[in-house]
């Protein structure tokens, strides 16, 4: 689906359960855990990524592809996208223990899951 049809589903979602987006957040301290991501023309790597529960932490995500990606995980509450061959960095959490899937928007087969422990 287009990256605008699915942001205003999301959001529908959100009104639907009562739920508002998070607030702006804080800047990141360097204490704040760091994972690294990258995406391939038909995967994420890693395809599988354990991350710490109840903590903000970062999320370093590089498109390795020739063109441009968008990491999206509406249980994250997270979109962004990613341009060929640069790197973004996304805040996430606290997040409760528990498995969090993503795709790449622009290429739906490429998958991928947060475990958070
Ligand atoms: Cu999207």
């Amino acid at each position: 689906m287009s990256h605008t049809r699915c942001s205003l589903l999301r959001l529908a979602t959100m009104v639907a359960v009562g739920t508002v987006p998070m607030a702006a957040r804080a800047p990141a301290s360097a204490q704040e855990p760091s994972y690294s991501m990258a995406i391939h023309d038909t995967h994420f790597e890693p395809g599988t990524l354990n991350v710490r529960a109840g903590v903000k932490f970062k999320l370093v995500v590089t498109n390795a592809r020739k063109v441009a990606a968008e990491f999206e995980s509406p249980e994250l509450n997270r979109e962004k996208v990613v341009p060929p061959g640069q790197t973004v960095t996304i805040y996430i959490g606290p997040l409760a223990p528990g498995t969090y899937p993503f795709v790449d928007d622009f290429h739906q087969s490429t998958k991928g899951q947060m475990i958070a422990k």
